[in-house]
């Protein structure tokens, strides 16, 4: 944890106008929100003339190339520190989930953290977490109209995106009049909601598929059919050759049936490692706490862990922890 202030936009902007050489950044594994929110926010800055990186850890994944100018988006280079004036951290709750991305990073004069993750741990100078929003898109457009950025049509595709997708399609618990009003404003500011969301929903390659069919048949339920959950291990994720972006999503499966409360994904990784992903249906179902147990975190109703193998005895710690929490909510 680091010693820095709650900002208000106000203050995030004068940082930003003072600055000139300035990293943007979000999460590892990242998703339309890490994407959308990072291309944005460097369109924006490019802009006002800034000389604006952006780097991700995986780089641009094939699947997010539909975004508007994502060819910005650059792995971090191999070798070598580079140094910023302001390091601005998107949609990412701890600094670790940078990933190569601090390794990249030499002497930054500020660090700026906007997220809207409940569990970020507060690690810039500025930090500006709204844990109501239900994306960090919906902060950068609230930041963009405060700080008089123009939303072009490129902006308002990335953050339609960003804000689409973290919310579901508009149906999860944060979804507000605010994001519906947003969301119209970007439709008027250029998005071309039938075509974007062929791009972001109906263009899954086979893989994905397949790799559903092989999660399917290793869907369990557990705690009275409150719990589904389903695993994968590196030999079916290498026989599918599976890509980390393949999997998103695929919980949702599990979470859509009738009386499941709380959805789990399991995911075998290298190193003896598991990683857990979890959803759940109602806000008292708390699964960033259950997560947090294990040393991750994330939001209510969407979180995640990492854990040590192997694969079956993470599977059994975690439903035995996840049941408790079902039962004493019942
Ligand atoms: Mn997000």
């Amino acid at each position: 944890m680091s010693s820095g202030i709650d900002a208000t936009f106000g203050q995030i902007k004068q940082t930003l106008d003072a600055a000139t050489r300035i990293l943007v950044s979000s999460h590892l594994r990242p998703d339309a929100d890490a994407y959308g929110s990072s291309i944005a926010m460097a369109l924006h800055l490019k802009a006002e003339g800034k000389d604006v990186t952006l780097w991700n850890e995986e780089g641009l994944t094939q699947k997010f190339s539909y975004l508007p100018e994502s060819n910005m988006v650059q792995a971090p280079p191999d070798h070598g520190k580079h140094d910023f004036d302001v390091f601005v951290a998107l949609d990412t709750s701890t600094k670790e989930r940078l990933g190569r991305v601090l390794e990249a990073t030499g002497q930054v004069t500020t660090w700026i953290n906007i997220d809207h993750h409940v569990s970020n741990h507060r690690y810039g100078d500025l930090n500006y977490i709204d844990d109501t929003a239900p994306a960090t898109g919906q902060i950068l457009y609230d930041y963009l109209v405060k700080a008089g950025g123009i939303i072009t049509p490129a902006i308002a595709d990335n953050l339609y995106a960003a804000i689409s997708t973290d919310t579901g399609s508009f149906q999860y618990g944060k979804t507000s009049p605010h994001t519906f009003r947003l969301a119209a404003d970007l439709v008027e500011k250029g998005v071309d909601v039938p075509e974007l969301s062929r791009r972001m929903y109906d263009s899954y390659p086979r893989r994905r598929l397949e790799l559903l069919k092989a999660l399917l048949n290793s869907a369990r339920f557990s705690c009275e059919d409150r719990v589904a959950s389903f695993s994968l291990c590196m030999e079916t994720a290498q026989n599918l050759a599976v890509r980390p972006e393949d999997n998103e999503g695929l919980i949702d499966h599990l979470r859509a049936v009738q009386g499941v409360q709380v959805a789990v994904f399991f995911e075998e990784l290298p190193e003896n490692k598991v990683r857990v992903s979890m959803r759940s249906k109602e806000p008292r179902f708390d699964v960033c706490k259950i997560c947090g147990l294990f040393g991750g975190g994330g939001h209510a109703q969407a979180a995640g862990a990492r854990l040590s193998g192997p694969l079956g005895a993470a599977e059994e710690k975690v439903l035995e922890a996840i049941c408790h929490e079902v039962r004493n909510n019942n």
